[in-house]
């Protein structure tokens, strides 16, 4: 809420390392007087094998064209890795914790190297060439750091999965990437439960048949488990690639030569991978990540981000490795075995930055504070948090009860479309105000358009767009470049359009207001509506169903759907069965919160079903629906409303 007061810079202790007020202005004027020169500046935080002369050349008209440092060539390894050897090459630069494991396994520089060296020649050696697609399916494990990073160091393409999805969304996946190439694991432990990745992966082949690209499959072995290998296929991880040269001469790429694709929820339909290059992201990441979490010596960065979502990317891999810094991964949850885990793992391993999600927040907070009064927690300097909103009262208690009021919380507004921090406050150098995502960086030029697409000056409230390229920003849909121009520039021609909604204050501080699209965002996943209601319509037993986000204390949001029973069926649908439909389509992360079979659903005479009422219905709201007097039937409103009450 924008009535809580800002905190202004100078009630945190100022680092010497960090950038002064003054400093920050003189670089929004340079970026807004000469963005040319100011871009080509930041693109010396990275290594070039040849530097760029140009910064950006394109446009988001017509069929909208975006390339940067398109004369540099680079390869990102090199950038993360091979540039710290002489300096740092005995700093960790990855601390990867194990749940259950003694002692954390922490890689230096020179560690890392090796690993992504001999990775790089075994995926050489298996055939993989630059340009092809690798795709990575893997817990928060040190192998898969290691693996984005060779891809990245042979030139092929990666693709990261969330170990999350379902079979089939793996499938599709693998399909529409054209993946030559799997890296997964064996299984992984979330909690006292078991993920069988391997198992997955071998029904997801098997889905995608005789038209699977994927020749060969290299499985991380997690646990003494006994894994199904297919001859021929299947590598056991670390025997084949051990073996392997601890050297290898990274393959230098065009700077708009893709590095990744991520696959990502967005509006409408099926899922979409969006493709990042080289030399713009990396640069892009390391400018970000440099300016809200610098790293200062002797700094642990943990982001807890899993690697498979662009927070993983760039703030867990990419951004903190360029600069130098030591990243930490873990594949603990925050309050299992007990509450309060991720605090013991700050205060274990020291940590000065912790990046995570409001809904990690909100379920520290559900902890009770006698959980975090139990720790030290003196090693943070820095508080972070992205992916969905935060409300004023839960910054505040992150900023009182985990930072002591010692640490700035940034709250960064982002995207996998953005690749990186667009809106957040550089930290020391500007006050910050509780649940708001603060000024864009310097560089990035924000505007709000009304409904008509107009763009409105000063306080203002509207579709949040951002009206001039900043080199991170996705070049494309893979495959698909009609569906990338309609998607985020048609909306308001000339500007990229991000889905969300947003207020301008009086400062010029920007508050989210949400998802303006039918993308809901739960825990911080992204979850297309159209991706659920697709999955129920292969049900025959099912008419119709309509899928809603709906607030929830920790989450966020919680999916609900209701469905339309075909009153035919010979079998029943039942609620526990259309849950199972969400999660075996698309993935456990999907699982609907609440299901509603009903008799129909509230449309408006041109047959639309009228979404604001289902939202409302299921939020537990029994009157207060407004002007029902376009609907076909107003008596459908009570008779679901009566569902949803005699449910709960
Ligand atoms: C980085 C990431 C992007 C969507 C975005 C918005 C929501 C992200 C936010 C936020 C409010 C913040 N979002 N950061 N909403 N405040 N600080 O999460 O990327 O998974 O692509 O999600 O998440 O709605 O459009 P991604």
């Amino acid at each position: 809420m924008s009535h809580t007061s800002s905190i202004p810079a100078s009630a945190y202790h100022k680092h010497p390392l960090l950038m002064s007020a003054e400093r920050l202005q003189v670089m929004r004027d340079y970026a807004r007087q000469d963005p040319e020169a100011f871009w080509l500046e930041q693109a010396q935080r990275i290594h070039w094998h040849r530097k760029p002369t140009k910064a950006f050349r394109g446009s988001f008209d017509g069929d909208v064209s975006i390339k940067w440092y398109e004369d540099g060539l680079l390869n990102a390894s090199v950038c993360c890795i091979d540039r710290h050897l002489t300096a740092r090459g005995d700093q960790v630069a990855l601390i990867s914790h194990r749940e259950g494991r003694e002692n954390a396994e922490k890689l230096t520089y020179c560690m890392l190297h090796e690993r992504v060296c001999r990775l790089a020649n075994a995926l050489t050696d298996l055939g993989v060439e630059k340009g092809q697609r690798v795709a990575i399916c893997l817990p928060m494990i040190s192998e898969s750091v290691v693996a984005m990073l060779a891809c990245a160091r042979v030139g092929a393409i990666h693709v990261v999965l969330f170990g999350g999805f379902s079979a089939e969304g793996i499938a599709d996946r693998l399909h529409d990437s054209g993946a030559v190439l799997v890296i997964t694991a064996s299984e992984a432990k979330r909690g006292s439960k078991s993920v069988p990745f391997k198992q997955t992966m071998d029904e997801a082949l098997l889905k995608a048949g005789k038209d699977s690209t994927v020749h060969s499959v290299l499985v991380v072995r997690t646990s003494e488990a006994a894994v199904p290998m297919l001859p021929g296929r299947d590598y056991d991880f670390h025997d084949f690639v051990d073996s392997f040269e601890p050297d290898f001469i990274p393959v230098v790429m065009p700077a708009e030569a893709p590095l990744f694709m991520l696959y990502t929820s967005g509006s409408p339909g099926k899922p979409k991978a969006v493709v990042h290059t080289t030399g713009g992201y990396m640069a892009w990441a390391a400018y970000t990540m440099g300016m809200v979490y610098t790293q200062h010596p002797g700094d642990v960065l943990w982001c807890t981000a899993d690697v498979a979502w662009i927070t993983g990317h760039t703030s867990v891999v990419y951004g903190p490795l360029a600069n130098g810094g030591t990243t930490m991964i873990s594949d603990s949850l925050p309050n299992a075995p007990h509450p309060g885990r991720w605090l013991d793992l700050v205060d274990e391993y020291k940590v000065t930055m912790l990046f995570t999600s409001p809904t990690a927040v909100r379920a520290m907070m559900a902890d009770g504070d006698e959980v975090a009064a139990a720790h030290s927690l003196e090693s943070l300097r820095l508080l972070g948090v992205a992916g969905e909103p935060i409300s004023s009262d839960v910054w505040l208690w992150y900023h009182d009860t985990i930072g002591r009021k010692r640490c700035p919380v940034a709250d960064t507004w982002w995207q996998t479309e953005t690749a990186g921090i667009v809106l957040g406050p550089v930290p020391g150098a500007q006050a910050l105000k509780p649940g708001s995502a603060s000024t864009p960086l310097p560089g990035l030029e924000l505007v709000i358009a009304d409904q008509k697409g107009q763009i409105q000056q000063n306080m203002a409230e509207g579709s949040l767009c951002i009206a001039r390229s900043w080199p991170g920003q996705a070049r494309t849909i893979w495959r698909d470049h009609d569906r990338f121009c309609k998607t985020y520039f048609s909306m308001v021609p000339g500007f990229y359009f991000t889905g969300d909604g947003a207020r301008r204050d009086e400062d010029g501080y920007y508050w989210i207001t949400g998802r303006m699209d039918d993308v809901i965002n739960v825990a911080g996943h992204r979850l297309g509506t159209a991706e659920v209601e697709d999955a129920l319509a292969t049900d025959h037993r099912l008419v119709e169903s309509a899928a809603v986000g709906v607030p929830h204390p920790v989450k966020g949001q919680a999916l609900v759907v209701f469905v339309i029973s075909r009153k035919d069926a010979v079998t029943q649908l039942t609620e526990a069965g259309i849950k199972t439909l969400v999660s075996d389509t698309l993935g456990r992360y999907a699982t609907p919160e609440d299901v509603y079979i009903v008799p129909d659903l509230p449309r408006t005479r041109s047959g639309k079903i009228v979404r604001r009422l289902l939202r409302k219905i299921a939020s537990g709201e029994v009157d207060n629906f407004g002007d029902l007097s376009t609907l076909t039937d107003q008596d459908i409103v009570r008779t679901i409303c009566n569902f949803v009450q005699d449910k709960k």
